[in-house]
């Protein structure tokens, strides 16, 4: 009898996977690359607001040309169309500034700023970029789908490599962070 009871209560606890919490959700999407810091995302259903931790230089991979930890696209930062997307961006990076623009998917990449991808998708200070520990909000609609990258634009740094790619898709119910598959980078 006891055997029988369990077995229910797991496939009922299958069968109502949108009965857990929004957040835990999203960890759930985010685990498998572990590099990644589940903490690094936010998702606010009821407001569909996405927040993202974007930390410059968090590592020294790439000479410190790299947001959190990542380099060439290689993580990606998926959010559903029509979501307010906030990026927290802070300066780890103890030597360079950095900045950090949305802006379309361009390759080569720029050398310097360029009008971003949706209005107010940069941080101040784009080409002379913020000094060790500064923070600015970035806050913005993705009213439009599509591929974006999230971009560096203090001169030379972008083409360097700092840069990491944020999706926008329609279908989506929620956001998600994972490295990018290297197919698609
Ligand atoms: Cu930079």
């Amino acid at each position: 009898m006891r055997k029988y009871r369990s077995v229910s209560f797991v496939v009922g606890a299958l069968a109502f996977p949108w009965a857990a919490s929004p957040l835990a959700t999203v960890a759930q999407t985010a685990a498998p690359p572990t590099a990644i810091d589940r903490a690094w995302l936010a998702a606010d259903i009821a407001t569909r607001t996405a927040t993202f931790q974007l930390i410059a230089g968090l590592t020294g991979l790439n000479g410190a040309l790299n947001y959190d930890g990542f380099r060439d696209g290689g993580l990606t930062l998926t959010v559903p169309l029509g979501w307010t997307v906030v990026m927290h961006f802070r300066n780890h990076d103890g030597m360079l500034p950095h900045s950090a623009e949305v802006i379309d998917d361009v390759h080569p990449l720029p050398t310097q700023p360029v009008t971003p991808a949706f209005a107010r998708a940069e941080t101040v200070r784009l080409a002379e970029g913020l000094p060790s520990e500064q923070m600015d909000d970035i806050r913005f609609v993705a009213d439009k789908g599509g591929s974006y990258l999230i971009f560096c634009g203090v001169p030379g740094h972008g083409a360097a490599g700092m840069w990491i790619r944020l999706a926008v898709a329609g279908s989506l119910r929620q956001p998600s962070l994972a490295a990018t598959p290297a197919s698609s980078r």
